[in-house]
């Protein structure tokens, strides 16, 4: 099923041997662009009108209603109620330890810079609605803003046609567990739109524009947030989902086989990558992906996926080089399935998440294990990381020197302005020392 690329023997760098799913960006950009210009001078009449082209509901407004949330909480499976409560607690609980703290830092004597870090003020969570529904990601997005101290937290998320124009009715039942009331029915390129520019709403009070979205979603809203970033903050650009296991003879075929169809169930241009120096556990695994893959449920996305360009099983000498092959692949999610999994571990350097040994299957991380599942994808991890509470906070430097510190550092201030042929720059410090000198001498 998986395409083999073997990399044994080979001395060459393995970046770019791993092919990812191109998503086109920048086309989606283009179509977009009049839509998102619609949004910005019509409101609600241009949500309206692309809701009930793309979405095939017709808007009476945007904001959800309360008693709409309520119920859906209400009407909640027990089970799911279990299941999110103690994913919100666990989330909690990892993302409390990640606050930080003001730091004050004493330069010289007199002379003192402060970081505070401050939270965003407003920020919109997008809660995708295509082949699956994610409450879970409610959970992710709201439980970092939420410990950060973001004070305005704004959902959106596609209406349903099943759910009478709502969106779905346990993304609305997740928001009422972590206690977020405004909630909009919208999606796609629209509500990126909408959140970025705000809009009127017929439903209630005008919906007021956020300065920060986070959330993933399909080609038309990444495209929509590379659009309007720098109208508004933007987390990451999120593509397909993807798993990579760097796995040696004592890996369970088995399990092997289902992480890889996990994260394949999201969506046909997944990636699934096997990173082993074991031919035998390759063969294993391929017997089993064709067992499971028949017995579940999603078999044609899955299958799409696994045999797909994008994923493949890399035969490599040994672990060393599959630690150069999956560093270089730069995998959102990376599971290590290996003798010394903690230690082979600790040597990543570039993923959005590292699951250790056998008992740290990638799903766990999707719901429960109390860390985030928005992480980076297409190689960014080599450079970014996933949501967390330092994605909604902003660090201030606050600067407070006083007349002798500012005096003591004066002549150098000067020097860098002239090189730099800045004089105006030198002459704001030297204006307060002949300023002083002028009111002492007027005294
Ligand atoms: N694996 C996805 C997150 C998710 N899985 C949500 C299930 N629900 C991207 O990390
Ligand atoms: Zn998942």
């Amino acid at each position: 099923m998986l395409n083999r690329i073997d990399l044994r023997g080979s001395a060459t760098d393995p970046r770019g041997l791993l092919p990812r799913a191109q998503l086109d960006v920048s086309a989606a950009v283009d179509t977009i662009r009049p839509l998102v210009e619609a949004v910005r001078e019509h409101g609600f009449a241009a949500i309206r009108e692309a809701t009930e082209r793309f979405d095939g509901v017709r808007l009476e407004g945007l904001r959800v209603p309360a008693e709409a949330i309520a119920a859906a909480e209400g009407a909640l499976d027990p089970d799911v109620r279990a299941a999110l409560t103690e994913a919100i607690s666990r989330a909690r609980k990892v993302h409390s330890d990640q606050r930080r703290t003001d730091v004050t830092t004493r330069v010289v004597a007199g002379g003192t810079v402060t970081e505070r870090w401050v939270p965003v003020s407003r920020v919109g969570l997008y809660v995708p609605g295509g082949l699956a529904m994610y409450p879970s990601t409610v959970v992710m997005n709201v439980v970092p803003a939420q410990v950060a101290g973001v004070e305005g937290l704004v959902i959106t998320s596609p209406p349903q046609v099943e759910n009478g124009g709502l969106p779905d009715a346990r993304v609305l039942a997740a928001c009422a567990l972590l206690g977020v009331d405004e909630v909009y029915a919208v999606g796609g390129a629209q509500a990126i739109a909408m959140l970025a520019y705000g809009s009127d709403d017929p439903a209630g009070e005008r919906v007021a524009p956020v300065d920060m979205i986070t959330g993933p979603g399909n080609v038309w809203v990444t495209a929509a947030k590379r659009l309007l970033r720098g109208v508004v903050g933007i987390d990451a650009e999120a593509g397909p989902t993807e798993i990579a296991i760097l796995a040696d003879d004592t890996a369970d075929p088995v399990h092997v086989a289902a992480d890889l169809i996990s994260q394949a169930e999201h969506d046909p241009l997944a990636a699934s990558v096997l990173v082993t120096p074991s031919a035998a556990l390759v063969e294993a695994v391929e017997v089993e992906l064709a067992r499971q893959v028949a017995a579940t449920k999603h078999t044609g996305r899955i299958t799409e996926a696994l045999t797909g360009p994008q994923s493949g099983a890399v035969l490599v000498d040994d672990l060393e080089q599959g630690l150069r092959v999956v560093d270089a692949y730069a995998a959102e999610h990376l599971e290590i399935q290996t003798v010394d999994a903690r230690v082979w571990a600790l040597r990543v350097r570039n993923a959005g998440a590292v699951f250790v040994g056998a008992w740290s299957p990638v799903s766990l991380g999707d719901y429960l294990a109390g860390s985030n599942h928005v992480l980076p994808t297409g190689g960014c991890a080599r450079h970014s990381s996933g949501l967390s509470v330092q994605s909604f906070l902003r660090g201030i430097h606050v600067i407070e020197y006083d007349e002798a510190a500012l005096r003591d550092v004066a002549g150098h201030v000067v020097t860098l302005a002239t090189v730099e042929d800045l004089p105006a720059h030198g002459q704001a410090v030297e204006a307060r020392f002949s300023a002083s000198a002028r009111s002492e001498g007027a005294r």
